[in-house]
């Protein structure tokens, strides 16, 4: 196991970076290597594909074009998410680094990590920071996302990581105590990405972090709020057509890495939200019966007209249910916030 990680686990192992095409130049640990993700992919796809109903996890839908499409999401008018996650960052990011004063920060599911450089800026400004980690599935985002920030952020210690967040947060990075730097780790979690968990992955993902944190150590987590189902509705389904061409990329993943052949016209996108469950189902509907053959598989799909395939569940939470769920992984609640709207949340937990 390398240096730095979190020690006395087994498992998956991570292995040194810099070996990944896409990732020269940059300071890189891979805990998920591009053969381990396709094999990752078929093993998933294969369950999915042969499941009833059919499904697909979400992570299929982020290689570089679905990371810029979701990126093109948050720009549209009806997604609010981003825009109110990134109002409460500008209104708490000098608190947030008063109080936690880490000297690590950790981003799962970073992305381009763009509101993240209002934490950046905060930790910098109280000089605790030393170490910026952006972790995602995606290399070509997190590869991007490391050197505009190596560029931006002269000094700063910065450390890509391409891993599952399902599979790899018990290999969370741990400043080396000999480095002189064993400051508290803050563990970001924004975007409200935790909403693409079900209730038992929900419930795993924060025990394994809770593992892998040493009491005084930080989570931070950006959740969006269950609201109006026209808005959520609305969120879901832009008028632009963006999250139809990033729900229907995830056909084209399979159909590029799994040699499949996947007509994304004979699909259509739905996204609604069911208020009992309070979440919002996001599916690809087949337009008429066919067949589809997954060559990398040996596998031929049939579809029903009509048949539906989730790729997706997007969970909107209350406050009480998510402090609940914290608070049974042993997390202790340090802050709550919400944008002046109330329509999305930032939480702050203390490892206890
Ligand atoms: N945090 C950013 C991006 C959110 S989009 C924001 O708030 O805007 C979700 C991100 O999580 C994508 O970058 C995607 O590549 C990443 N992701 C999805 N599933 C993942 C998984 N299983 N492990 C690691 N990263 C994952
Ligand atoms: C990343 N994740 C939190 C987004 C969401 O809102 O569930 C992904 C997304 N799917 C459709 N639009 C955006």
């Amino acid at each position: 196991m390398s240096d730095g990680f979190a020690q006395g686990f087994t498992g998956t192992r991570p292995v040194p970076g810099g070996g990944e095409p896409g990732l020269a130049g940059v300071d890189a640990e891979v805990l998920l290597t591009e053969a381990d993700r396709v094999a990752l992919l078929r093993a998933e796809a294969r369950r999915g594909l042969t499941a009833s109903p059919k499904q697909l996890p979400p992570k299929w839908f982020y290689d570089e074009r679905g990371s810029a499409l979701f990126d093109a999401i948050t720009r549209e008018p009806e997604y609010y998410l981003t825009r109110r996650e990134r109002e409460i960052l500008t209104e708490r990011a000098v608190e947030i680094a008063r109080t936690t004063r880490a000297s690590t920060l950790v981003e799962l599911g970073s992305g381009t990590s763009e509101k993240t450089r209002l934490l950046l800026d905060a930790l910098r400004d109280v000089g605790s920071l030393r170490r910026f980690m952006p972790f995602d599935v995606c290399l070509p985002a997190v590869a991007d996302a490391a050197v505009a920030l190596r560029r931006d952020y002269p000094g700063l210690n910065v450390k890509a990581v391409v891993g599952d967040f399902h599979e790899h947060v018990r290999f969370l990075p741990r400043a080396p105590q000999e480095q002189g730097d064993a400051g508290p780790l803050l563990v970001a979690f924004l975007g409200s990405t935790i909403g693409n968990f079900d209730e038992a992955e929900r419930a795993r993902f924060f025990a394994s972090l809770r593992l892998v944190l040493r009491p005084g150590d930080w989570f931070l987590l950006g959740a969006d709020l269950v609201k109006a189902k026209r808005r959520l509705d609305a969120a879901y389904n832009d008028a632009a057509g963006v999250t139809v061409q990033f729900n229907k990329n995830v056909l084209r993943v399979l159909n590029r890495d799994l040699r499949a052949s996947f007509d994304e016209a004979l699909f259509d996108h739905v996204a609604a939200y069911d208020s009992e469950r309070e979440l919002v189902d996001i599916r690809l509907r087949a337009r008429v019966a066919h067949q589809v053959k997954v060559d990398g598989l040996g596998l031929t799909v049939r579809f029903a007209a009509g048949e539906e395939m989730r790729t997706e569940i997007s969970v909107k939470f209350r406050r009480a249910g998510l402090e609940k769920a914290l608070r049974a992984a042993g997390f202790k609640r340090s802050g709550f916030w919400t944008d002046r709207a109330r329509d999305f949340s930032l939480s702050l937990w203390r490892a206890a």
